[in-house]
């Protein structure tokens, strides 16, 4: 039996030393309305610009519709959407901007290393059963404690259009075993008996979900009939913590053929995100 309840808000401007008691508490921050909608929207177009007509918004709802077959991480369509996605400036920089990392110290204490390893996800309707498992990040990006994942929705995300679960407290269990599964990522972790209680909520286009390196997390599957859930993520630790090399690659680049910081940088306009990472301290 799984039973849902909804996230425990936060507030950007809580103090610091309240928003790390309650990341430790519950194993995530759930901000509302923290992007400016118009940051999400210049995203979100973009990013459906990139799928070859497979995606397009809709004018009266602003969420972004099916018009092509469906499709899911690693299939043959997404394999081709996926490094123009990559290869934009504004989906990089995105997190970089200077109230997204003010965020980040302030959940940190201090300053922080963004991973260079983005992603985007492309939920489509269509494929349940695909959708994300329940995962630590700590396995999947070998990451210690002080890393934490912080994703964000590109539009509003009803119920059926495939949410982000997080179960409560349970990055206080270490790092889990793992199975084989058919949805994103490849892997699921174990999940206790006793561990019944996921939080979720409906999100609006901005809100910032932020989580714990071993704090498990999943997606609801997409039921809908033609509406594609479309939202960017990526990984932050403490300024000089341990990083596995493997996340300063580009996501996916180790089995899209091509799909390299060279064929990323080469229409950017700026150099100054290129290799950003180059020369931090603590790669094992
Ligand atoms: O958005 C999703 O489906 C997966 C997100 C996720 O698992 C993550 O950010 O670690």
């Amino acid at each position: 039996m799984q039973r849902r309840q909804p996230f425990v808000f936060s507030r950007a401007d809580e103090c610091p030393t309240v928003l790390r008691a309650r990341l430790q508490q519950w194993g995530y921050l759930f901000f509302r309305g923290y992007v400016p909608g118009d940051t999400c929207d210049t995203l979100l177009a973009e990013l459906v610009a990139q799928t070859e007509g497979q995606v397009a918004l809709d004018g009266a709802s602003g969420l972004p519709r099916l018009t092509g077959q469906p499709f899911v991480e690693s299939d043959p369509d997404w394999d081709r959407i996926y490094p123009r996605v990559q290869a934009l400036e504004s989906f990089h920089g995105f997190f970089h901007s200077a109230s997204m990392l003010e965020l980040m110290q302030r959940v940190a204490g201090g300053e922080v290393f963004l991973y260079p390893m983005k992603m985007a996800r492309i939920s489509t309707p269509g494929k349940v059963g695909h959708e994300t498992p329940p995962h630590q990040d700590a396995y999947s990006h070998h990451a210690g404690p002080t890393m934490a994942g912080i994703w964000v929705a590109l539009h509003d995300v009803h119920e059926t259009m495939g949410r982000i679960m997080v179960l409560p407290g349970s990055h206080r269990q270490g790092v889990r075993r793992v199975f084989s599964a058919s949805g994103v990522g490849g892997v699921q972790c174990e999940v206790f008996p006793h561990e019944t209680t996921w939080h979720v909520a409906d999100c609006s286009r901005g809100d910032v979900l932020i989580f714990h390196s071993a704090t498990v997390h999943k997606a609801e599957p997409n039921t809908t009939t033609d509406t594609v859930r479309m939202s960017v993520d990526t990984r932050f630790c403490d300024y000089g913590a341990p990083v596995f090399s493997t996340n300063l690659e580009p996501h996916h680049g180790w089995r899209i053929e091509g799909l390299d910081w060279e064929h990323i940088y080469r229409g950017w306009q700026s150099p100054r995100l290129q290799y950003y990472w180059r020369d931090y301290p603590n790669l094992f």
